[in-house]
């Protein structure tokens, strides 16, 4: 941390604002290059002292293409943005079934035991803020960040949380994570909408012209087809958000590998659909 600029963030913003009415940005237009940045995806040259230090967290399947871009434009759009961060890619190893939770959540135990980050954002690979001015950090209560999302034309419902997601420490532990048991695709963000509200945790959105985000096109993941019980179990779970997420994590996977890899930290799992679901079965069926 030696180059850390005596800055706090709100001034950047406020340099942004002032600087530029139009800040709209394609994949390639802000003025930074990836020299300074650490091996793991680390970045902490010349970003404020007494901002937040922000953890990027992207749950990954097996599109290669739109990890390279979203990576590159997160190290370029923090940087503008002068933060310190640290960006953390996770994976299961195939074959399998997709499971997002279970991939954000050790993702967070990753990053928060190496880098005791301020800030954690849950970000999906195939969006890209067009909002240079969209200040990555977390505020008092999780802030959904993702609030256009072209390939909605907005949001798709009202209470609607994926995409992107800013969680502080502590939002992300009195919630006890995501749920673990979500196995293909849908529901682990209302599952996680559900947990904010029934902590009392309340939730701020970013405004429309501010949360805009690119969605990259894409075929359906392999390994990730829709779970046709995501509904009785968005029911059933919400009974267990003390016994189901990141306390009961242990057990549920074997790490294969971490890796410091140029532009991010790759985390490598292993897990096994049918032992998670069936040690878990009093939840999944309770
Ligand atoms: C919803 C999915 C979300 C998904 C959005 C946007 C469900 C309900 C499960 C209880 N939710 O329909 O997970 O992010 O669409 O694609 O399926």
């Amino acid at each position: 941390m030696d180059n850390v600029l005596p800055c706090n963030v709100e001034d950047r913003l406020q340099e942004l604002l002032l600087d530029d009415e139009e800040t709209n940005i394609g994949n390639d237009e802000l003025p930074v290059t990836f020299k300074d940045v650490q091996p793991g995806g680390k970045y902490v040259q010349k970003c404020c002292a007494f901002a937040q230090k922000v953890a990027i967290i992207i749950p990954y399947g097996d599109r290669k293409e739109q990890l390279d871009t979203v990576v590159r434009h997160l190290h370029r759009l923090l940087q503008s943005q002068h933060l310190c961060y640290g960006i953390y890619v996770s994976e299961l190893a195939y074959p399998t079934v997709f499971n997002k939770g279970l991939l954000m959540n050790v993702a967070y135990l990753t990053a928060r035991d190496e880098g005791h980050y301020d800030c954690y954002i849950f970000h999906d690979v195939d969006l890209i803020s067009q909002k240079e001015r969209h200040l990555y950090i977390c505020g008092e209560k999780p802030n959904h960040m993702s609030s256009f999302n072209t390939k909605f034309g907005g949001l798709p419902y009202i209470k609607y949380i994926g995409g992107v997601l800013a969680l502080n420490d502590t939002h992300v532990r009195v919630v006890n994570g995501f749920s673990n048991l979500l196995f293909g695709w849908g529901g682990e963000d209302d599952v996680m909408e559900m947990r904010i509200a029934d902590k009392h945790l309340g939730l701020t959105r970013v405004s429309a012209d501010i949360g805009r985000y690119k969605a990259l096109p894409h075929d359906r993941d392999k390994g990730n087809p829709v779970n046709n019980d995501r509904y009785k179990m968005y029911r059933t779970l919400r009974k267990h958000t003390d016994q189901d997420g990141l306390t009961s994590l242990a057990g549920l996977y074997e790490l294969l590998k971490v890796e410091r890899r140029p532009l991010y930290t790759w985390i490598y799992i292993k897990c096994n659909k049918t032992e998670v679901l069936q040690k878990n079965k009093n939840i999944v069926f309770g």
